[in-house]
């Protein structure tokens, strides 16, 4: 993979946040992809993200497979841990690793290659088991590294930049994720940071298993007309359900919840999710309402963007195991050797 390390130059009154970091703390290598690609502004929105949060660098551990969606990890979060997986195969290395240490923040960034064709069961179970991660899919709707082939996610009737028709159906990970139990689900657009750092933050926040689908457009094979993952198709037909907010460090706060009004949601850690309402007929706690609405606009070419389903209590596979609460590679002989008397007891009861 090329790397192109970035020259760290510092203005003396670039803004810093609470740790003292400024926001190039958080970036990573020059970008080597196209110019204009959907990617590189994830990219940027997860630096925002993380800067604006005050995470410590190396508390997160961010993980992909193949891809150039899989490559933008080495654009961000340089001071981070990270791990660029198989094709498809990020899931599984995260949930591993999630397992032995559970204090890191995990961040999870595939494609819709990576995630809808070659991965999907990984995914899929990534979102049953409820692993506590970020996990973002970019998605173009073609495999862009391997030159424009047409994904799972490319709608069908869609055109390929040489004009051939896609015929499949197409998979729709946020339906997925929301049939599979993930309890933060979102989908956005690259070319709306406004809407998509706030999602970051909140999934960054969650706790549980957090998924968003970014439509990231590919300028060099998915941008024509034809295409319903370009920035022209997306601008034309988004629909944003509603606009959050994250309220840091401050107790609960309820409030009523009426059309075009505001609903504050609680997270486990205490954070506060503040929904803007946009859409009078939608129900961010709900899941059936959610897959309702998502598949009513999809029939009518709509892109529904925002958060579309939050489940504030939500729970992670560390809770359904009854895992310990240190991370393995803290565990001294005293608690890895239970001692002959209890296994005494535990052959006992399997004979
Ligand atoms: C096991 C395996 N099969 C196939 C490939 C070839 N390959 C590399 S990237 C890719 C698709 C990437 O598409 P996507 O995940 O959508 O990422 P994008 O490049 O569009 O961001 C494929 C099929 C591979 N590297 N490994
Ligand atoms: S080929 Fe497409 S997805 Fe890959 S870097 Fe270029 S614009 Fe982005
Ligand atoms: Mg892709």
């Amino acid at each position: 993979m090329t790397f192109i390390p970035k020259p760290k130059l510092l203005r003396n009154d670039a803004p810093r946040n609470a740790l003292g970091f400024t926001s190039r703390d958080y970036e990573g290598a020059i970008s080597t992809l196209c110019a204009g690609c959907g990617h590189d502004s994830i990219s940027a929105a997860i630096v925002q993200s993380a800067f604006d949060l005050a995470i410590e660098p190396h508390r997160v551990a961010k993980l992909s497979g193949i891809g150039c969606s899989s490559k933008t990890p080495d654009y961000f979060l340089g001071a981070s841990h990270g791990f660029n997986s198989v094709h498809g195969r990020m899931p599984s290395v995260l949930t591993g690793a999630a397992l032995a240490n559970r204090e890191l923040i995990y961040l999870g960034v595939s494609g819709d290659g990576d995630s809808a064709s070659i991965g999907i069961g990984q995914f899929a179970h990534a979102m049953r088991r409820g692993v506590a991660m970020v996990y973002i899919v970019e998605n173009n709707g073609v495999y862009g590294l391997t030159k424009g082939q047409f994904s799972a996610t490319a709608d069908k009737g869609s055109k390929s930049k040489r004009g051939v028709e896609n015929s499949d159906s197409p998979i729709d990970l946020v339906m997925l994720a929301l049939q599979l139990g993930a309890t933060y689900v979102a989908r956005s657009f690259s070319g709306d940071k406004d809407q998509l750092v706030p999602l970051i933050k909140g999934a960054l926040r969650h706790g549980g298993p957090a998924f968003i689908d970014v439509v990231s457009p590919c300028v060099a094979f998915n941008n024509h007309a034809g295409s319903t993952k370009s920035y022209d198709y997306v601008r034309n037909h988004n629909l944003a359900v509603n606009k959050l907010d994250i309220i840091e460090g401050r107790p609960p706060i309820t409030a009523d919840y009426g059309p075009g009004e505001v609903r504050d949601v609680p997270q486990h850690d205490g954070s506060i999710l503040r929904l803007r309402k946009l859409s009078a007929d939608y129900e961010p706690t709900q899941r059936l309402a959610a897959m309702t609405v998502l598949q009513e606009h999809q029939a009518k070419g709509e892109v529904v963007t925002g958060l579309l389903y939050v489940d504030g209590a939500a729970e992670d596979l560390h809770r359904h195991l009854h895992t310990v609460k240190v991370p393995l590679n803290r565990l001294a002989e005293a608690e890895l050797c239970p001692g002959s008397k209890a296994l005494a007891e535990l052959n006992a009861s399997l004979r």
